[in-house]
């Protein structure tokens, strides 16, 4: 009998992912799902350490590429053995704001390092842990820089290491993901991020809904 069910969200800054991972999370709890939202890095209280030194630390200007892989997967093994894999042996539904796919993007593609050997980190990282679906919300990197930029204004500044990168960087990264939805079709469903917030979660929904008879309801 299959166990749990895991849900990933990925997609470039300001997409929408963490405004649909609550209102997928309201609505399967809703229906009597038993629901846990993460996002990475992150999700544990060393995940949210480390998540500090990658982008907010006053000390992190000087990180490498390399050190930031393995920060991240460093984060990622902590999340999928202290939180993941317990939660989906009990039945719970994970919806995680980005997972391995967010490497893959920005520190393969985006900071061109070595697929191969990324790869190889994120498979020591999480074993066999992976998510069943993959929700990607394409929208085009304008957008995605509006978006950030107006809920910015309405916030206090907060420096972010990895959103200082180059324009450039960026495009890389979007590309990364086009890759990445292209070559596992069956895994990562793509999703325009470009319509209405009510119009994504209503397709979110129907990606979503008919994988739920497989593991019940409780
Ligand atoms: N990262 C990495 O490099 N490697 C990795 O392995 C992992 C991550 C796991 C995490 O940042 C950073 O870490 C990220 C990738 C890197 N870096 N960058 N740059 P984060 O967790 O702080 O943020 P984020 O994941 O990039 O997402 P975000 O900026 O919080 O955006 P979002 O969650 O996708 O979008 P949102 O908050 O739901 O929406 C953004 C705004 O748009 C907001 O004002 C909404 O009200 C609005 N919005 C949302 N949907 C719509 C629609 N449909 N129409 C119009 N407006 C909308």
């Amino acid at each position: 009998m299959s166990k749990g069910l895991f849900i990933s969200f990925e997609g470039t800054e300001g997409c929408g992912k963490s405004t649909q991972v609550k209102l997928l999370a309201d609505r399967l709890q809703s229906l009597g799902h038993r629901v846990r939202t993460l996002r990475e890095p992150g999700g544990t209280p060393i995940g949210e350490e480390v998540r500090h030194t990658l982008k907010h630390s006053k000390n992190n200007a000087a990180m490498t590429a390399e050190a930031e892989l393995l920060l991240m997967n460093a984060s990622r093994a902590q999340l999928v053995r202290e939180i993941i894999r317990p939660a989906l042996a009990n039945n719970e539904i994970i919806i995680c704001d980005r997972f391995y796919d967010s490497t893959t993007a920005y520190q393969g593609h985006g900071r061109e390092l070595d697929l191969e050997k990324v790869k190889a980190v994120i498979d020591f990282a999480v074993g066999d842990t992976r998510p069943q679906v993959t929700l990607f919300l394409h929208v085009p990197a304008d957008i995605s820089a509006e978006r950030l930029r107006s809920r910015q204004e309405n916030l206090p500044f907060v420096r972010d290491r990895i959103e200082e990168a180059d324009q450039k960087f960026f495009e890389r990264v979007a590309h990364g993901f086009g890759v990445i939805a292209a070559s596992e079709p069956h895994r990562v469903k793509f999703i325009n991020g470009m319509q209405s917030v009510e119009a994504v979660c209503a397709k979110i929904w129907d990606t979503i809904q008919p994988v739920l008879p497989r593991i019940g309801r409780w």
